[in-house]
């Protein structure tokens, strides 16, 4: 039943549903269309990137799995993000990684500029994306050693600081041109596979690189920069210099976004949890939605309990305009196309969610230490016809309802994906 007028009129009942709640679905829609997801590059190419610094991806993050087509070129990855965005209901923005490069012939990543991003800058513009952009602290020779700005080979130090100086301009220039902020996000994977005898002395060397590299005040409606911290890594499982403490810390003093992402964390800890901590101090924060199972697997981001609880605390805490909410995963197992569409969707399905929830209603229950009927009403929430909602919002998005959306992606792997070997 994916007809527009079983969907209409499923989603007539269902406001009824919402309404008897004093949920108003329609408010709920409108604000839904105006979140912005960042759609990470990176799913569509296993985080290969185009400047070739390295054949093997670095820095203690894996791709697994060898489906076929994956973009080999630029080009290609636009046209298959052009693909996922026309699944995708909404307008979002695109986050792009430094080694996404498009320069003739080989240019040092200390030597980038944003006349090497010009095709990407256009191809936002010409779809409406605004852009966030990475620094590439990772797959490359100089990251060898599994140190880039905590190193204590000065020249190594030095090219990665001059790295994090060339993307902040980049990143100022996107915003610029696209005329919405654009989150530069830094993460290392500096850090020891067996326990270390200094704790301090890469702390303290990140943080002197950091204030190097942030050192020229932006202009914020450009460009925001965002940290992002880590608790362990593959090959670094004993100690990461770029930990939780050590960036919160930094980021408070220097007033820039923290970047949370979901896989970095203790197994038992919760990225839910912090938002509302890291908001009582910090003005602004990016999020890495990923999704970790065992450790920071980066597997496609679907509909789960923290998925759901993160963006209610987002919605509930009114928080839209000061979370940042990007994407951060990478399997290569499956049709890449579909990954995004699938972790898109489901963020944005947990958004509306929350956006269909009697909040109000909620905090009374609780105010009141009605614990009886708060844990009755959150029960009882999470079997309402939000489906029938999210059918009805895609169709007026003019994007494919429910499993529709697949239809196409098979259309696209025949016709383009499996040409490419
Ligand atoms: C790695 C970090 C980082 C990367 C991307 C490619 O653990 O999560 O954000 O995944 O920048
Ligand atoms: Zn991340």
């Amino acid at each position: 039943m994916t007809g527009m007028k079983d969907i209409e009129k499923t989603y007539e009942l269902a406001k009824q549903r919402y309404a008897e709640l004093g949920v108003d679905t329609e408010k709920a829609m409108e604000k839904l269309s105006s979140i912005a997801i960042s759609l990470h590059c990176w799913q569509g190419d296993d985080v290969g990137g185009f400047d070739k610094a390295q054949e093997t991806l670095g820095g203690g993050i894996m791709a697994t799995g060898a489906y076929p087509g994956k973009a080999r070129t630029a080009d290609e990855l636009r046209t298959d993000l052009e693909k996922t965005l026309s699944l995708i209901p909404g307008k979002h923005r695109l986050n792009l990684h430094a080694m996404y490069a498009e320069t003739k012939g080989k240019v040092e990543r200390n030597e980038l500029s944003p006349e090497h991003f010009t095709t990407w800058i256009d191809w936002a513009k010409a779809n409406g994306l605004g852009m966030d952009f990475n620094g590439s602290f990772f797959s490359h020779p100089k990251a060898e050693s599994g140190f880039t700005l905590s190193s204590a080979d000065e020249q190594v130090r030095r090219f990665w600081v001059e790295h994090g100086i060339v993307c902040r301009k980049i990143g100022a220039a996107m915003g610029k041109q696209l005329g919405t902020p654009c989150v530069t996000n830094l993460w290392i994977p500096d850090g020891y596979k067996d326990v270390p005898v200094d704790r301090k002395a890469p702390r303290q060397r990140l943080k002197q690189s950091l204030d190097e590299i942030f050192a020229q005040p932006m202009d914020r409606s450009c460009l925001l920069d965002a940290v992002e911290c880590k608790l362990f890594g593959i090959g670094s499982e004993s100690y990461v210099v770029g930990s939780h403490e050590f960036y919160l810390g930094y980021a408070i003093e220097n007033k820039t976004l923290l970047c949370l992402d979901t896989g970095h964390f203790h197994p038992t800890e919760v990225v839910s949890d912090k938002i509302s901590s890291v908001l009582t101090f910090l003005d602004e924060i990016l999020l890495h939605v990923s999704r970790g199972i065992r450790w920071d697997s980066d597997h496609v981001v679907i509909l789960s309990d923290e998925l759901c609880a993160i963006a209610q605390q987002i919605v509930r805490g009114d928080y839209l305009q000061r979370v940042h909410i990007g994407l951060d995963f990478f399997d290569a197992s499956i049709n890449r196309i579909a990954a995004w569409v699938i972790g898109t969707r489901s963020m944005i399905k947990a958004l509306l969610i929350a956006l269909l929830e009697p909040v109000q209603m909620l905090r009374e229950i609780e105010l009141a230490d009605n614990y009886t009927e708060r844990l009755a009403m959150l029960e009882e929430l999470k079997t309402m016809p939000f489906g029938a909602v999210w059918d009805y919002y895609c169709t007026k998005m003019e994007v494919p309802p429910a499993q529709t959306w697949l239809d196409e992606v098979k259309v696209y792997e025949k016709d383009v994906l499996a040409k490419r070997r």
